[in-house]
């Protein structure tokens, strides 16, 4: 099997940890962005990372490669609830997180990465993309990034909105936890849990991410963030669900 990826985009992450996860053995296959549609499309995906590939199957979205992995997966490491109720709402949480809160961790992270150079320069560096990938992309920067930018909505009058729709999430998954449950749904760690530690941890910066933002190469802003993030009860929920289930 084969995971195609930008390793460091968090729905990737998503796909790659319910992966993991079932103990389901995978290659992952790196890209840069834009330069992984040659690869997403020639293996019978779309536009976008991760599309797993196995032998008679193109799965081609993070929400549906973990329902792929679930129903490989043994009894104690499902993510997917029996009962329908609370899978009804494990999908709708899934589906908001993913529609809402995922692009606006998107597009604060990527504005980061394009106003400070060697943070970008050790993303693309750390992903083990091929080397003409890198090549083809440190000569197109100027244009990738100005394509990326529009793309993403990436301006002054966006960023910060999205920093609000990811306080919002925080408070409102604090307000989930409020109750002394161990997990967003219950006692037992569903997709939700995993989709919002994924699609959080640039916020927050766990330890155990396999792609992690390299801390050394992060701006203060980015630094004071994963400080305000990890202060609060949401981003210590990512923190647990990192180093409980992601060793
Ligand atoms: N719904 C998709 C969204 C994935 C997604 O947006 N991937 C981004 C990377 S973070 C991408 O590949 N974008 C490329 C493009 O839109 O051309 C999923 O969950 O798999």
């Amino acid at each position: 099997m084969r995971l195609i990826t930008v390793p460091f985009s968090h729905y990737c992450e998503k796909a790659r940890w319910a992966l993991d996860r079932a103990r389901l053995p995978y290659v992952e296959a790196p890209h840069l962005p834009l330069l992984h549609w040659a690869a997403t499309f020639g293996a019978g995906g779309g536009r976008t990372v991760p599309v797993l590939t196995t032998e008679d199957e193109v799965v081609a979205d993070s929400t549906d490669i973990i329902r792929w992995a679930d129903r490989r997966a043994a009894a104690a490491d499902r993510l997917v609830p029996d009962d329908a109720r609370t899978r009804g709402a494990c999908d709708a949480l899934e589906d908001e997180l993913d529609e809402t809160f995922g692009p606006a961790v998107r597009r604060i992270g990527y504005s980061y990465a394009f106003a400070h150079d060697p943070l970008m320069r050790a993303l693309l560096t750390r992903t083990g993309a091929p080397r003409w990938q890198l090549a083809t992309f440190r000569l197109t920067y100027p244009l990738a990034r100005a394509y990326m930018t529009r793309a993403l909505a990436i301006d002054d009058h966006t960023v910060a909105p999205s920093y609000d729709v990811v306080r919002r999430t925080f408070d409102r998954v604090a307000d989930m936890l409020r109750d002394g449950r161990r997990y967003l749904l219950g006692d037992r760690m569903s997709a939700a849990d995993l989709t919002f530690a994924a699609l959080a941890a640039p916020m927050v910066g766990p330890a155990e991410h396999p792609f992690p933002v390299p801390a050394e190469h992060a701006p203060e802003a980015v630094q004071a963030g994963w400080r305000e993030f990890r202060a609060h009860p949401a981003g210590a929920f990512v923190l647990r669900l990192y180093a409980d289930h992601r060793r």
